[in-house]
């Protein structure tokens, strides 16, 4: 063991032992599960009636999966395994793209949540004399309180400064010296953009780290802000029906996000047979939260495509990494019958030298053939240069593109700051084609 931790002894476990731990814990899941009318249906259709039935680990395979249009069925109630007065809070989904989802916690699921977004912390060699400023959005969405409650139990100063209102970001940044910052990745390169816009030089801030999350983003992003910003950034992956933030986090090693296993079963699962894949191997995450009483859920079936990272970390942990998120099954983009995801055009795009931070991927239709426009902001310098530098770099840009994704597609120039940003998640795909 070679890291900082805040629970050794469950982040260090032998394996035998964590597995042990899961067994223990998934049958108390199911006990929990058992007493919501939805799974009560459908694990005694499986002739699953008892915790144990479940004889070993590998039993796990034999629950059903559980979707986001299962969520969307029980809600409000049909999932709740507690009595309503247990019920501490809910955090619910925004339901813009579709019914709402609810997930309810106990003071205990409160309590756990907590301790699994300590270690997260703790993790990247913060400590409680840190200045924690959370950037995220305090309120249903689950970022903003899920990093308050792991801070405060560190024993970090906590700015909440919830998302939006740049200028006071920085203020209280100047102000009260932070040293870790938490935000989606988008935003913090856009609070980059407005400090150099301010004048503010990085080097007078005390920042060191930065926890970043809730969306999509490449290597080389992450190299970006590192760069810009002159800090570490860490990734960190969740997602609200597994509580939030606190699933899945990078240690200081940044070999990968290490999931804590004696909090949720992790599978990784090819998405179209639902077959388990070997490591290393990409598909679809699929978790079993283990000690969550209000809301049990068994194989929740995220939609996020990754793999496992094998070997060791040398942090010693044994809780096992998954590599960067690569996107998500459902945002695949078909263009002229060419499989696309998102985070390739990120990637191509934020390698470039010149090339901004921010870029929005739209597609329409002309005629029968999709059109792939790709937009992104670059050096300003360049629009007070000769046109053809950016003739050039156009080319360039959209010949890069078509090398890593096989489709070429026609490329804007932007000036810095000038295509829309968002304070929460970025939305950076805009399909404008019929949908059939
Ligand atoms: O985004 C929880 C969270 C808050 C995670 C703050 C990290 C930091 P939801 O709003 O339910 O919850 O969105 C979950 O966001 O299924 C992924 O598709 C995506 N996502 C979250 N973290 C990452 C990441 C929060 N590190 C959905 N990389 C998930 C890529 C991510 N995608």
């Amino acid at each position: 063991m070679n890291a900082p931790a805040w629970n050794p002894a469950i982040e260090f476990m032998e394996r035998e032992a964590l597995e042990r731990l899961q067994l223990a814990y998934l049958r108390n899941t199911i006990a929990w599960a058992l007493k919501t009318p939805f799974y009560k249906r459908r694990l005694t259709g499986i002739g699953l009636s008892h915790p144990e039935d479940i004889a070993s680990l590998r039993d796990v395979r034999r629950l059903p999966y559980t979707t986001k249009d299962d969520l969307r069925d029980a809600y409000p109630e049909g999932l709740l395994a507690v009595d309503r007065e247990e019920v501490v809070r809910l955090h619910t989904s925004s339901g813009t793209t579709g019914a709402p989802t609810v997930i309810y916690h106990t003071q205990h699921d409160i309590d756990g949540w907590t301790e699994l977004v300590a270690r997260c912390i703790v993790a990247t060699g913060a400590t409680r004399r840190d200045v924690f400023q959370n950037m995220t959005n305090y309120g249903l969405f689950t970022g903003g309180l899920g990093l308050h409650y792991g801070a405060e139990r560190v024993g970090m100063l906590v700015i909440p400064a919830s998302s939006g209102n740049t200028s006071r970001q920085i203020q209280l940044m100047r102000n009260f010296c932070a040293t870790v910052v938490h935000a989606t990745p988008s935003y913090l390169l856009h609070l980059q953009a407005a400090l150099a816009g301010e004048g503010v030089d990085v080097a007078e801030l005390a920042l060191q780290k930065a926890f970043i999350g809730a969306e999509p983003h490449s290597e080389e992003t992450r190299h970006k802000i590192e760069g810009l910003l002159d800090v570490k950034a860490y990734n960190s992956y969740g997602l609200s029906e597994m509580n939030g933030p606190g699933v899945a986090f990078e240690c200081l090693h940044q070999t990968g996000l290490h999931l804590w296993e004696d909090a949720y079963i992790l599978e990784i699962i090819d998405p179209e047979t639902l077959q388990p894949l070997a490591e290393g191997q990409t598909g679809e995450i699929v978790l079993t939260p283990l000690q969550r009483q209000a809301t049990p859920l068994l194989r929740y079936r995220t939609r996020d495509l990754s793999h496992l990272v094998s070997g060791h970390c040398p942090c010693g942990r044994v809780h096992r990494r998954l590599a960067r998120l690569q996107g998500r099954s459902d945002d695949l983009l078909i263009i002229n019958g060419v499989n696309v995801f998102p985070s390739q055009i990120e990637s191509a795009l934020m390698k470039m030298p010149g090339v901004g931070t921010n870029y929005l991927i739209q597609m329409e239709k002309r005629g029968s053939l999709d059109r792939l426009l790709v937009k992104t902001e670059v050096d300003a310098t360049l629009f007070a240069g000769p046109p053809r530098a950016l003739d050039e770099l156009r080319e360039h840009i959209g010949e890069v593109l078509r090398s890593a994704i096989l489709v070429k597609p026609a490329v804007e120039l932007h000036p810095p700051g000038s295509l829309p940003v968002s304070e929460g998640k970025a939305k950076r795909v805009l399909d404008l084609r019929p949908a059939f």
